[in-house]
Protein backbone atom coordinates (compact mmCIF):
# COMPACT_ATOMS: atom_id res chain seq x y z
CA UNK A 1 0.00 0.00 0.00
CA UNK A 2 1.10 3.30 -1.08
CA UNK A 3 0.88 6.04 2.20
CA UNK A 4 1.66 10.02 1.61
CA UNK A 5 2.21 11.89 5.39
CA UNK A 6 1.62 15.20 4.83
CA UNK A 7 2.15 18.40 6.91
CA UNK A 8 1.07 21.78 5.87
CA UNK A 9 3.04 25.09 5.79
CA UNK A 10 2.23 28.04 7.69
CA UNK A 11 -0.30 30.30 6.14
CA UNK A 12 0.53 33.34 8.21
CA UNK A 13 3.75 35.13 7.44
CA UNK A 14 5.39 34.89 11.18
CA UNK A 15 5.26 31.53 11.61
CA UNK A 16 7.09 31.45 7.91
CA UNK A 17 9.80 33.77 9.74
CA UNK A 18 9.63 31.40 12.55
CA UNK A 19 10.78 28.70 10.73
CA UNK A 20 12.66 30.07 7.73
CA UNK A 21 14.79 31.94 9.87
CA UNK A 22 14.89 30.68 13.40
CA UNK A 23 13.66 27.18 13.77
CA UNK A 24 12.17 24.19 12.21
CA UNK A 25 11.84 20.95 13.67
CA UNK A 26 11.21 17.80 12.24
CA UNK A 27 7.37 16.55 11.73
CA UNK A 28 8.18 14.23 14.74
CA UNK A 29 4.40 13.46 14.98
CA UNK A 30 3.88 12.21 11.13
CA UNK A 31 7.51 9.95 11.55
CA UNK A 32 5.72 8.53 14.95
CA UNK A 33 2.65 7.69 12.46
CA UNK A 34 5.09 6.33 10.04
CA UNK A 35 7.09 4.11 12.71
CA UNK A 36 2.99 2.31 13.44
CA UNK A 37 2.77 1.26 10.00
CA UNK A 38 3.35 -2.46 9.05
CA UNK A 39 5.91 -3.51 7.46
CA UNK A 40 6.00 -3.70 3.44
CA UNK A 41 4.07 -0.77 2.61
CA UNK A 42 5.25 2.34 1.24
CA UNK A 43 5.28 5.52 3.04
CA UNK A 44 6.36 8.86 2.51
CA UNK A 45 6.36 12.26 4.62
CA UNK A 46 5.84 15.37 2.68
CA UNK A 47 6.59 18.27 5.16
CA UNK A 48 5.49 21.69 2.86
CA UNK A 49 7.21 24.01 5.57
CA UNK A 50 10.61 23.01 3.73
CA UNK A 51 9.24 23.63 0.26
CA UNK A 52 9.67 27.13 -1.85
CA UNK A 53 6.38 25.89 -3.68
CA UNK A 54 4.13 23.95 -1.25
CA UNK A 55 0.89 23.59 -3.58
CA UNK A 56 2.86 22.97 -6.38
CA UNK A 57 5.01 19.87 -4.48
CA UNK A 58 2.18 18.60 -2.98
CA UNK A 59 0.78 17.93 -6.35
CA UNK A 60 3.62 16.67 -7.34
CA UNK A 61 3.99 13.99 -4.95
CA UNK A 62 0.20 13.10 -5.00
CA UNK A 63 0.79 12.29 -8.50
CA UNK A 64 4.60 10.61 -8.19
CA UNK A 65 2.93 8.58 -5.64
CA UNK A 66 -0.40 7.90 -6.58
CA UNK A 67 -1.22 7.12 -2.45
CA UNK A 68 -3.99 4.71 -1.55
CA UNK A 69 -4.22 6.78 2.38
CA UNK A 70 -3.39 10.52 2.37
CA UNK A 71 -2.59 11.10 6.21
CA UNK A 72 -2.75 15.24 7.77
CA UNK A 73 -1.74 16.59 11.33
CA UNK A 74 -2.16 20.21 11.46
CA UNK A 75 -2.88 22.69 14.51
CA UNK A 76 -5.55 24.62 14.61
CA UNK A 77 -4.00 27.34 12.70
CA UNK A 78 -3.68 24.88 9.46
CA UNK A 79 -6.87 23.27 9.83
CA UNK A 80 -8.26 25.18 6.94
CA UNK A 81 -5.00 24.34 5.12
CA UNK A 82 -5.55 20.74 5.53
CA UNK A 83 -8.84 20.49 4.39
CA UNK A 84 -7.79 22.64 1.03
CA UNK A 85 -4.96 20.04 0.99
CA UNK A 86 -7.90 17.20 1.71
CA UNK A 87 -9.78 18.72 -1.40
CA UNK A 88 -6.99 18.45 -3.78
CA UNK A 89 -6.79 14.89 -3.01
CA UNK A 90 -10.55 14.43 -3.34
CA UNK A 91 -10.15 16.41 -7.06
CA UNK A 92 -7.10 13.93 -8.25
CA UNK A 93 -7.44 10.66 -6.96
CA UNK A 94 -10.68 10.56 -5.62
CA UNK A 95 -10.34 6.96 -4.24
CA UNK A 96 -7.55 7.65 -1.86
CA UNK A 97 -8.26 7.78 1.85
CA UNK A 98 -8.36 11.09 3.48
CA UNK A 99 -6.53 11.26 7.12
CA UNK A 100 -6.47 14.04 9.39
CA UNK A 101 -4.92 13.74 13.10
CA UNK A 102 -2.69 16.05 15.39
CA UNK A 103 -3.50 18.92 17.72
CA UNK A 104 -6.86 20.02 15.88
CA UNK A 105 -8.40 16.76 14.84
CA UNK A 106 -7.37 15.38 18.67
CA UNK A 107 -9.89 18.85 20.35
CA UNK A 108 -12.40 20.20 17.63
CA UNK A 109 -12.45 16.94 15.54
CA UNK A 110 -15.77 18.10 13.86
CA UNK A 111 -13.83 20.96 11.91
CA UNK A 112 -13.11 18.07 10.00
CA UNK A 113 -16.92 17.52 9.09
CA UNK A 114 -16.99 19.42 5.24
CA UNK A 115 -16.60 16.37 3.35
CA UNK A 116 -12.97 16.64 2.30
CA UNK A 117 -11.91 14.52 5.45
CA UNK A 118 -12.86 10.50 5.65
CA UNK A 119 -11.55 9.48 8.82
CA UNK A 120 -10.32 11.93 12.04
CA UNK A 121 -7.91 10.34 14.11
CA UNK A 122 -7.95 11.83 17.70
CA UNK A 123 -5.29 11.35 20.03
CA UNK A 124 -1.89 9.22 19.57
CA UNK A 125 -1.51 8.32 15.98
CA UNK A 126 0.98 5.72 15.63
CA UNK A 127 -0.97 2.86 17.78
CA UNK A 128 -4.56 4.07 16.11
CA UNK A 129 -3.03 4.30 12.47
CA UNK A 130 -1.37 1.23 12.83
CA UNK A 131 -5.11 -0.53 13.56
CA UNK A 132 -6.49 1.81 10.22
CA UNK A 133 -4.09 0.66 8.17
CA UNK A 134 -4.34 -3.08 8.63
CA UNK A 135 -8.30 -2.90 8.72
CA UNK A 136 -7.61 -0.94 5.33
CA UNK A 137 -6.12 -4.16 4.08
CA UNK A 138 -8.75 -6.47 5.44
CA UNK A 139 -12.00 -4.39 3.52
CA UNK A 140 -12.79 -3.43 6.98
CA UNK A 141 -14.33 -0.11 8.52
CA UNK A 142 -11.86 2.22 9.19
CA UNK A 143 -13.89 4.21 11.82
CA UNK A 144 -13.26 2.50 15.18
CA UNK A 145 -13.84 3.22 18.89
CA UNK A 146 -13.06 6.42 20.23
CA UNK A 147 -10.03 7.58 18.22
CA UNK A 148 -10.95 6.94 14.76
CA UNK A 149 -13.95 8.68 13.70
CA UNK A 150 -16.02 9.05 10.28
CA UNK A 151 -17.57 12.21 9.44
CA UNK A 152 -20.47 9.89 7.64
CA UNK A 153 -21.07 7.79 10.75
CA UNK A 154 -24.07 9.10 12.23
CA UNK A 155 -22.73 9.21 15.76
CA UNK A 156 -20.01 11.26 14.93
CA UNK A 157 -20.76 14.75 16.52
CA UNK A 158 -21.78 12.75 19.62
CA UNK A 159 -18.14 11.19 19.27
CA UNK A 160 -16.54 14.28 18.69
CA UNK A 161 -17.91 16.18 21.10
CA UNK A 162 -16.88 13.88 24.06
CA UNK A 163 -13.51 14.54 25.62
CA UNK A 164 -10.44 13.14 23.67
CA UNK A 165 -9.50 9.90 24.04
CA UNK A 166 -6.61 8.60 26.68
CA UNK A 167 -3.07 7.64 25.44
CA UNK A 168 -1.89 4.13 24.96
CA UNK A 169 0.63 3.23 27.22
CA UNK A 170 3.99 5.02 26.41
CA UNK A 171 5.70 1.82 25.88
CA UNK A 172 3.36 0.66 22.71
CA UNK A 173 3.85 4.12 20.76
CA UNK A 174 6.28 3.59 18.07
CA UNK A 175 9.73 4.92 17.73
CA UNK A 176 9.83 7.11 14.80
CA UNK A 177 11.24 6.81 11.74
CA UNK A 178 13.36 9.74 11.07
CA UNK A 179 15.17 8.65 7.76
CA UNK A 180 11.82 9.56 6.10
CA UNK A 181 12.87 13.05 6.04
CA UNK A 182 15.91 15.61 4.36
CA UNK A 183 17.53 16.02 8.26
CA UNK A 184 19.50 18.65 6.89
CA UNK A 185 16.42 20.61 6.06
CA UNK A 186 16.01 20.98 10.48
CA UNK A 187 17.41 23.07 13.11
CA UNK A 188 17.24 25.49 16.19
CA UNK A 189 19.20 28.86 16.86
CA UNK A 190 21.28 27.61 19.43
CA UNK A 191 23.06 30.70 21.78
CA UNK A 192 24.69 29.01 24.28
CA UNK A 193 28.07 28.87 23.87
CA UNK A 194 30.31 27.86 27.06
CA UNK A 195 33.72 28.76 25.40
CA UNK A 196 32.40 31.67 23.97
CA UNK A 197 32.78 30.75 20.70
CA UNK A 198 30.52 28.29 18.58
CA UNK A 199 30.76 26.85 15.02
CA UNK A 200 27.60 27.57 13.69
CA UNK A 201 24.26 29.53 15.30
CA UNK A 202 22.01 27.20 13.28
CA UNK A 203 22.72 23.52 13.98
CA UNK A 204 21.13 20.62 12.66
CA UNK A 205 19.06 19.70 14.98
CA UNK A 206 16.83 16.37 16.26
CA UNK A 207 13.81 16.76 18.16
CA UNK A 208 12.55 13.44 20.18
CA UNK A 209 9.67 13.28 23.38
CA UNK A 210 10.41 11.70 27.03
CA UNK A 211 7.29 12.25 27.88
CA UNK A 212 3.83 13.55 27.01
CA UNK A 213 1.28 15.63 28.88
CA UNK A 214 1.55 18.23 32.20
CA UNK A 215 0.97 17.46 35.90
CA UNK A 216 -0.69 21.09 35.72
CA UNK A 217 -3.58 23.08 33.79
CA UNK A 218 -2.19 26.78 32.92
CA UNK A 219 -5.77 28.55 31.78
CA UNK A 220 -3.93 29.45 28.48
CA UNK A 221 -3.02 25.79 27.65
CA UNK A 222 -4.83 22.74 26.14
CA UNK A 223 -2.36 20.30 27.04
CA UNK A 224 -3.85 19.33 30.45
CA UNK A 225 -7.29 18.34 28.47
CA UNK A 226 -5.82 16.61 25.40
CA UNK A 227 -4.13 14.03 28.02
CA UNK A 228 -6.56 14.19 30.74
CA UNK A 229 -4.24 15.30 33.27
CA UNK A 230 -1.75 12.98 32.71
CA UNK A 231 1.88 12.95 32.44
CA UNK A 232 2.94 10.05 30.75
CA UNK A 233 7.08 8.96 31.09
CA UNK A 234 9.07 7.06 29.60
CA UNK A 235 11.59 4.92 31.24
CA UNK A 236 15.08 6.32 31.66
CA UNK A 237 17.08 3.22 29.46
CA UNK A 238 14.20 3.85 26.55
CA UNK A 239 15.00 7.21 26.51
CA UNK A 240 18.74 7.08 26.77
CA UNK A 241 18.44 4.11 23.78
CA UNK A 242 16.83 6.46 21.64
CA UNK A 243 19.12 9.18 21.84
CA UNK A 244 21.79 7.20 21.58
CA UNK A 245 20.57 6.00 17.91
CA UNK A 246 20.28 9.85 17.08
CA UNK A 247 22.56 10.72 14.36
CA UNK A 248 22.54 14.38 15.21
CA UNK A 249 24.60 16.14 17.67
CA UNK A 250 22.03 18.38 18.99
CA UNK A 251 18.54 17.23 20.54
CA UNK A 252 15.20 19.43 21.48
CA UNK A 253 13.22 17.82 23.49
CA UNK A 254 9.32 18.57 22.46
CA UNK A 255 8.01 17.26 25.66
CA UNK A 256 5.64 19.63 27.85
CA UNK A 257 7.86 19.61 30.54
CA UNK A 258 10.85 17.16 30.69
CA UNK A 259 12.11 17.55 34.42
CA UNK A 260 8.95 17.50 36.41
CA UNK A 261 10.26 13.91 38.06
CA UNK A 262 13.69 14.38 39.78
CA UNK A 263 14.46 10.93 39.64
CA UNK A 264 13.66 9.82 36.08
CA UNK A 265 15.68 12.83 35.24
CA UNK A 266 18.67 12.27 37.50
CA UNK A 267 18.45 8.25 36.07
CA UNK A 268 18.47 9.62 32.54
CA UNK A 269 21.38 12.13 32.96
CA UNK A 270 23.23 9.12 34.52
CA UNK A 271 22.91 6.96 31.87
CA UNK A 272 23.84 9.63 29.27
CA UNK A 273 27.21 10.28 31.75
CA UNK A 274 27.91 6.57 31.94
CA UNK A 275 27.72 5.50 28.52
CA UNK A 276 29.64 8.40 27.58
CA UNK A 277 27.37 9.76 25.49
CA UNK A 278 27.87 13.67 24.21
CA UNK A 279 25.33 15.39 22.89
CA UNK A 280 23.53 18.83 23.49
CA UNK A 281 20.04 19.40 24.43
CA UNK A 282 17.36 22.14 24.55
CA UNK A 283 14.21 21.52 26.56
CA UNK A 284 11.54 23.36 28.03
CA UNK A 285 11.08 23.02 32.02
CA UNK A 286 8.54 25.41 34.47
CA UNK A 287 10.28 27.60 36.55
CA UNK A 288 9.27 25.76 40.00
CA UNK A 289 11.23 22.72 38.25
CA UNK A 290 14.30 24.77 38.22
CA UNK A 291 13.45 26.83 41.43
CA UNK A 292 12.93 23.43 43.61
CA UNK A 293 15.81 21.65 41.96
CA UNK A 294 19.28 23.31 41.14
CA UNK A 295 21.50 20.10 41.24
CA UNK A 296 19.42 18.52 38.87
CA UNK A 297 20.20 21.49 36.68
CA UNK A 298 24.07 21.05 37.66
CA UNK A 299 23.68 17.54 36.57
CA UNK A 300 21.81 18.13 33.32
CA UNK A 301 24.66 20.84 32.83
CA UNK A 302 26.92 18.15 32.49
CA UNK A 303 25.23 15.68 30.57
CA UNK A 304 25.05 18.48 27.66
CA UNK A 305 21.56 20.64 28.61
CA UNK A 306 22.27 23.76 26.98
CA UNK A 307 19.28 26.01 26.82
CA UNK A 308 16.03 26.13 29.11
CA UNK A 309 12.62 27.55 27.35
CA UNK A 310 11.34 28.43 30.60
CA UNK A 311 7.67 29.79 30.18
CA UNK A 312 7.88 32.89 32.95
CA UNK A 313 4.65 34.54 31.43
CA UNK A 314 4.89 37.74 33.18
CA UNK A 315 6.96 38.68 36.59
CA UNK A 316 3.15 40.26 38.22
CA UNK A 317 1.79 37.76 40.58
CA UNK A 318 -1.30 38.89 39.63
CA UNK A 319 -0.70 37.79 35.94
CA UNK A 320 0.53 34.32 37.13
CA UNK A 321 -2.75 33.86 39.06
CA UNK A 322 -5.06 34.52 36.29
CA UNK A 323 -3.16 32.40 34.28
CA UNK A 324 -3.56 29.61 36.88
CA UNK A 325 0.07 29.51 36.61
CA UNK A 326 0.67 28.00 40.20
CA UNK A 327 4.54 29.83 40.10
CA UNK A 328 4.93 33.34 41.55
CA UNK A 329 7.57 36.28 41.10
CA UNK A 330 9.82 35.19 43.57
CA UNK A 331 10.04 31.45 41.89
CA UNK A 332 10.87 33.05 38.48
CA UNK A 333 13.36 34.99 39.74
CA UNK A 334 15.36 32.17 41.92
CA UNK A 335 14.76 30.28 38.24
CA UNK A 336 16.74 32.87 36.44
CA UNK A 337 19.56 32.60 39.44
CA UNK A 338 19.35 28.55 39.16
CA UNK A 339 20.24 28.87 35.62
CA UNK A 340 22.67 31.49 35.19
CA UNK A 341 24.65 30.21 38.34
CA UNK A 342 25.03 26.73 36.55
CA UNK A 343 25.77 28.14 32.99
CA UNK A 344 22.54 26.92 31.30
CA UNK A 345 21.42 29.59 28.63
CA UNK A 346 17.90 30.84 29.68
CA UNK A 347 15.23 31.33 26.90
CA UNK A 348 12.50 32.97 28.78
CA UNK A 349 9.26 33.48 26.95
CA UNK A 350 6.53 36.39 28.22
CA UNK A 351 2.84 36.93 27.78
CA UNK A 352 1.65 39.64 26.01
CA UNK A 353 -1.78 40.63 27.22
CA UNK A 354 -4.35 42.24 24.83
CA UNK A 355 -5.17 45.03 27.76
CA UNK A 356 -1.64 46.01 27.63
CA UNK A 357 -1.94 49.68 27.73
CA UNK A 358 1.33 51.52 26.70
CA UNK A 359 3.06 51.58 30.36
CA UNK A 360 2.45 47.30 30.75
CA UNK A 361 4.64 47.08 27.39
CA UNK A 362 7.25 49.55 28.86
CA UNK A 363 7.14 47.49 32.24
CA UNK A 364 7.94 44.50 30.18
CA UNK A 365 10.56 45.62 28.20
CA UNK A 366 12.76 47.25 31.70
CA UNK A 367 12.32 43.59 33.06
CA UNK A 368 13.72 41.69 29.13
CA UNK A 369 16.60 43.87 30.01
CA UNK A 370 17.54 43.03 32.95
CA UNK A 371 17.56 39.58 32.26
CA UNK A 372 20.77 39.81 30.06
CA UNK A 373 21.95 37.62 28.94
CA UNK A 374 19.14 35.50 27.52
CA UNK A 375 17.26 34.59 24.85
CA UNK A 376 13.28 36.16 24.99
CA UNK A 377 10.16 35.95 23.30
CA UNK A 378 7.02 36.78 23.50
CA UNK A 379 3.60 35.66 22.42
CA UNK A 380 -0.17 37.13 23.17
CA UNK A 381 -2.47 35.67 25.77
CA UNK A 382 -4.59 33.80 23.39
CA UNK A 383 -7.86 31.31 24.68
CA UNK A 384 -6.89 27.97 23.43
CA UNK A 385 -9.37 26.00 21.05
CA UNK A 386 -10.80 23.25 23.54
CA UNK A 387 -10.23 24.98 26.62
CA UNK A 388 -12.89 26.85 29.04
CA UNK A 389 -11.53 29.68 28.22
CA UNK A 390 -12.35 29.48 24.56
CA UNK A 391 -15.91 28.93 24.98
CA UNK A 392 -15.93 31.62 27.38
CA UNK A 393 -14.40 34.31 24.79
CA UNK A 394 -16.62 32.63 21.90
CA UNK A 395 -18.51 35.90 21.72
CA UNK A 396 -15.24 38.00 21.34
CA UNK A 397 -13.25 36.79 18.89
CA UNK A 398 -12.21 39.14 15.98
CA UNK A 399 -10.93 36.79 13.77
CA UNK A 400 -11.22 33.29 12.48
CA UNK A 401 -10.19 31.92 16.02
CA UNK A 402 -8.62 28.79 14.53
CA UNK A 403 -6.33 30.01 11.29
CA UNK A 404 -5.54 32.93 14.07
CA UNK A 405 -4.77 31.02 16.65
CA UNK A 406 -0.92 30.78 16.74
CA UNK A 407 -0.37 33.28 19.90
CA UNK A 408 1.10 36.04 17.64
CA UNK A 409 -2.19 37.13 16.41
CA UNK A 410 -4.66 37.91 19.03
CA UNK A 411 -8.08 37.03 18.30
CA UNK A 412 -9.66 38.91 21.53
CA UNK A 413 -9.70 42.87 20.61
CA UNK A 414 -6.55 45.06 22.14
CA UNK A 415 -6.89 47.98 24.24
CA UNK A 416 -5.14 50.01 21.70
CA UNK A 417 -5.38 49.71 18.38
CA UNK A 418 -3.85 46.69 16.61
CA UNK A 419 -1.60 49.28 14.57
CA UNK A 420 0.19 50.67 17.68
CA UNK A 421 -0.30 46.89 19.67
CA UNK A 422 1.92 45.49 17.25
CA UNK A 423 4.62 48.50 17.09
CA UNK A 424 4.72 47.74 20.32
CA UNK A 425 4.85 43.86 20.44
CA UNK A 426 7.37 44.28 17.48
CA UNK A 427 9.40 46.94 19.71
CA UNK A 428 9.87 43.93 22.56
CA UNK A 429 11.40 41.58 20.18
CA UNK A 430 14.20 44.39 19.35
CA UNK A 431 14.58 45.10 22.93
CA UNK A 432 15.45 41.35 23.15
CA UNK A 433 17.94 41.48 20.55
CA UNK A 434 20.21 43.10 22.71
CA UNK A 435 19.33 41.07 25.67
CA UNK A 436 20.52 37.95 23.45
CA UNK A 437 23.83 35.80 24.90
CA UNK A 438 25.43 35.91 21.91
CA UNK A 439 25.68 40.10 21.67
CA UNK A 440 25.99 40.37 25.40
CA UNK A 441 28.63 38.05 25.94
CA UNK A 442 30.33 38.67 22.52
CA UNK A 443 30.19 35.10 21.24
CA UNK A 444 32.54 34.35 18.19
CA UNK A 445 30.51 33.08 15.25
CA UNK A 446 31.20 32.87 11.67
CA UNK A 447 30.78 36.30 10.38
CA UNK A 448 28.27 35.45 7.67
CA UNK A 449 26.33 33.73 10.44
CA UNK A 450 26.08 37.05 12.31
CA UNK A 451 25.17 38.62 9.17
CA UNK A 452 22.19 35.95 8.36
CA UNK A 453 21.17 36.49 12.03
CA UNK A 454 20.45 40.07 12.01
CA UNK A 455 18.91 39.59 8.54
CA UNK A 456 17.05 36.99 9.63
CA UNK A 457 16.03 39.20 12.64
CA UNK A 458 15.34 42.17 10.62
CA UNK A 459 12.72 40.06 8.83
CA UNK A 460 11.18 38.68 11.61
CA UNK A 461 11.09 42.24 13.88
CA UNK A 462 9.17 43.80 10.06
CA UNK A 463 6.68 40.62 9.97
CA UNK A 464 5.89 41.81 13.55
CA UNK A 465 5.20 45.11 13.15
CA UNK A 466 3.15 44.44 10.21
CA UNK A 467 1.35 41.33 11.46
CA UNK A 468 -2.10 43.88 12.23
CA UNK A 469 -2.34 43.61 8.23
CA UNK A 470 -3.22 40.28 8.53
CA UNK A 471 -6.51 40.62 9.78
CA UNK A 472 -7.47 42.06 6.39
CA UNK A 473 -7.05 38.81 5.02
CA UNK A 474 -9.62 36.61 3.58
CA UNK A 475 -10.22 33.16 5.95
C1 LIG B 1 7.40 21.20 20.40
C2 LIG B 1 6.23 22.10 20.10
C3 LIG B 1 6.44 23.12 19.19
C4 LIG B 1 7.70 23.29 18.35
C5 LIG B 1 7.50 22.73 16.93
C6 LIG B 1 7.27 21.25 16.90
C7 LIG B 1 7.26 20.68 15.53
N1 LIG B 1 7.36 19.39 15.41
O1 LIG B 1 7.19 21.36 14.55
C8 LIG B 1 7.79 24.82 18.29
C9 LIG B 1 8.47 25.30 19.56
C10 LIG B 1 8.49 25.39 17.08
C11 LIG B 1 6.31 25.14 18.35
C12 LIG B 1 5.77 26.26 17.79
C13 LIG B 1 4.42 26.55 17.86
N2 LIG B 1 3.49 25.91 18.59
CO1 LIG B 1 3.81 24.25 19.51
N3 LIG B 1 4.00 22.75 20.59
C14 LIG B 1 4.98 21.93 20.75
C15 LIG B 1 4.58 20.83 21.76
C16 LIG B 1 5.19 21.15 23.12
C17 LIG B 1 4.94 19.44 21.30
C18 LIG B 1 4.58 19.15 19.84
C19 LIG B 1 5.31 17.95 19.35
O2 LIG B 1 6.31 18.00 18.70
N4 LIG B 1 4.80 16.80 19.73
C20 LIG B 1 5.41 15.55 19.39
C21 LIG B 1 4.49 14.75 18.55
C22 LIG B 1 5.13 13.41 18.40
O3 LIG B 1 3.24 14.58 19.24
P1 LIG B 1 1.87 15.10 18.67
O4 LIG B 1 2.03 16.34 17.92
O5 LIG B 1 0.91 15.10 19.78
O6 LIG B 1 1.46 13.94 17.65
C23 LIG B 1 0.80 12.75 18.03
C24 LIG B 1 -0.73 12.84 17.85
O7 LIG B 1 -1.23 14.15 17.84
C25 LIG B 1 -1.01 12.08 16.60
N5 LIG B 1 -0.90 12.75 15.30
C26 LIG B 1 -0.30 13.89 14.97
N6 LIG B 1 -0.37 14.10 13.67
C27 LIG B 1 -1.03 13.06 13.11
C28 LIG B 1 -1.37 12.77 11.79
C29 LIG B 1 -2.05 11.60 11.50
C30 LIG B 1 -2.38 11.26 10.08
C31 LIG B 1 -2.43 10.72 12.55
C32 LIG B 1 -3.17 9.48 12.26
C33 LIG B 1 -2.11 11.04 13.89
C34 LIG B 1 -1.39 12.19 14.15
O8 LIG B 1 -0.01 11.08 16.64
C35 LIG B 1 1.24 11.70 17.02
C36 LIG B 1 2.23 10.69 17.52
O9 LIG B 1 1.90 10.18 18.77
C37 LIG B 1 3.03 20.97 21.74
C38 LIG B 1 2.29 20.53 22.98
C39 LIG B 1 1.64 19.19 22.76
N7 LIG B 1 1.60 18.41 23.80
O10 LIG B 1 1.15 18.88 21.69
C40 LIG B 1 2.85 22.44 21.40
C41 LIG B 1 1.61 22.86 20.65
C42 LIG B 1 1.32 21.82 19.61
N8 LIG B 1 2.01 24.10 20.01
C43 LIG B 1 1.07 24.95 19.91
C44 LIG B 1 1.17 26.21 19.28
C45 LIG B 1 -0.06 27.11 19.36
C46 LIG B 1 2.33 26.60 18.61
C47 LIG B 1 2.48 27.87 17.81
C48 LIG B 1 1.39 27.98 16.74
C49 LIG B 1 2.41 29.10 18.67
C50 LIG B 1 3.54 29.39 19.55
N9 LIG B 1 3.95 30.60 19.43
O11 LIG B 1 4.00 28.58 20.31
C51 LIG B 1 3.88 27.76 17.16
C52 LIG B 1 3.77 27.63 15.64
C53 LIG B 1 4.69 26.65 14.96
C54 LIG B 1 4.43 26.49 13.50
N10 LIG B 1 5.48 26.43 12.75
O12 LIG B 1 3.33 26.45 13.00
C55 LIG B 1 -0.22 24.45 20.55
C56 LIG B 1 -1.22 24.02 19.48
C57 LIG B 1 -2.64 24.24 19.91
C58 LIG B 1 -3.56 24.22 18.76
N11 LIG B 1 -4.83 24.20 19.08
O13 LIG B 1 -3.21 24.23 17.61
C59 LIG B 1 0.33 23.29 21.46
C60 LIG B 1 -0.65 22.15 21.73
C61 LIG B 1 0.80 23.95 22.78
C62 LIG B 1 -0.25 24.37 23.75
N12 LIG B 1 0.15 24.39 25.00
O14 LIG B 1 -1.36 24.72 23.48
N13 LIG B 1 5.62 24.16 18.98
Amino acid sequence: MRILLVKPHPQLLIAKRLQQGFLHLEPLELEIVAGGVPEGNEITICDLGIEKEPLEAFHDQLHKINPHIVGFTGYSSQSAMVKKLARLVKEHIPSAITVAGGVHATIIPADYAGGEIDIVVRGEGGTTFRELVNRYKEGLPLHFGDVSLSPQDPDFLRKAEAPPPEFPPVENIPRPIRDLVQRSKYFCVWTSAPENRLDTIFPQTASMRTSTGCAFNCSFCVVHHIMRGKYLQRTPEDVVDEISRIKEDNIYFVDDETFLNKKRMTAVAGLLLQRGIKKKYISWARSDTIAKNPELFQLWKKAGLGLVYVGLESMRGSQLDNYNKRTNVETNRKAISVLRETGITLHASFIVDPDFSVDDFVALEKEVLDLCPAEVTFTVFSPAPGTELFQKHKDDFICDPYLFYDCMHTILPTRLGLKKFYAHFARLSSVALRANPLRVNKVKVPKLEIARVIYRGTKYIFALRNMYKDYLLKT
